[in-house]
């Protein structure tokens, strides 16, 4: 459902692009399809590996949809897939993004490794790209810490919020692209 019911209907240079980054599983694809006006588009293609839970398929190519935020700011949203094999399309989906939220599972136990390589893959695009950091499957790990996150985060040079969200959830995904806007401007 959209936040105002309104659809973008024309994309001009000044719309914001976001972008969802982060690896396989950690909820890319399940965020836009929470936030998005519409059914977004979409390059799902059966997990090679079989399903790991729930989660059947992997994006190959990108996720884009469009959200309007309830102040009428219209928003581009792209996801990049998470598998090694289609890193070249980072670079593509990266170019001229006004913000990157990397999004990582908080019940892989590497998941602070997770977050430091993905980090440094968005600086090493560009060095001022505003970034947000956000934790997924947090409600299957209760002894999730947002410690071992934030050191992972300082070892990348920069300064970035982290916050864990369900990215099953509406709400909680709108406020990730919410504090993305934020650490924007
Ligand atoms: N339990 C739980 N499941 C979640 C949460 N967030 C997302 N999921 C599930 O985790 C899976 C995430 O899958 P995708 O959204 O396809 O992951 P992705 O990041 O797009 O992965 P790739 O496209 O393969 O890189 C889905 O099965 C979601 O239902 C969460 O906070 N808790
Ligand atoms: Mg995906």
């Amino acid at each position: 459902m959209p936040d105002t019911g309104k659809v973008i209907t024309t994309m001009d240079q000044d719309t914001a692009k976001l972008v969802l980054a982060g690896p396989v599983g950690a909820g890319k694809t399940t965020a836009i399809r929470s936030i998005t006006d519409h059914e977004p588009v979409s390059t799902e293609m059966p997990l090679s590996e079989g399903a790991t839970g729930d989660k059947t398929t992997t994006t190959v190519a990108l996720d884009f949809s469009t959200v309007v935020l309830d102040d009428g700011t219209p928003l581009l949203v792209y996801g990049v897939p998470g598998q090694e094999r289609f890193s070249f399309m980072r670079p593509i989906l990266l170019r001229e993004a006004f913000g990157v939220a990397v999004i990582v599972n908080g019940s892989d136990a590497d998941v602070a490794e997770q977050c430091e390589y993905w980090v440094r893959e968005v600086v090493a695009s560009d060095d001022a790209m505003p970034i947000v950091v956000g934790i997924t499957h947090t409600d299957l790990c209760p002894s999730f810490s947002l410690g071992p996150i934030r050191d992972a985060i300082r070892r990348c040079g920069v300064v970035v919020p982290a916050f864990t969200f369900d990215a099953r959830d509406r709400e909680q995904a709108m406020h990730l692209m919410r504090a993305l806007l934020v650490a924007a401007q």
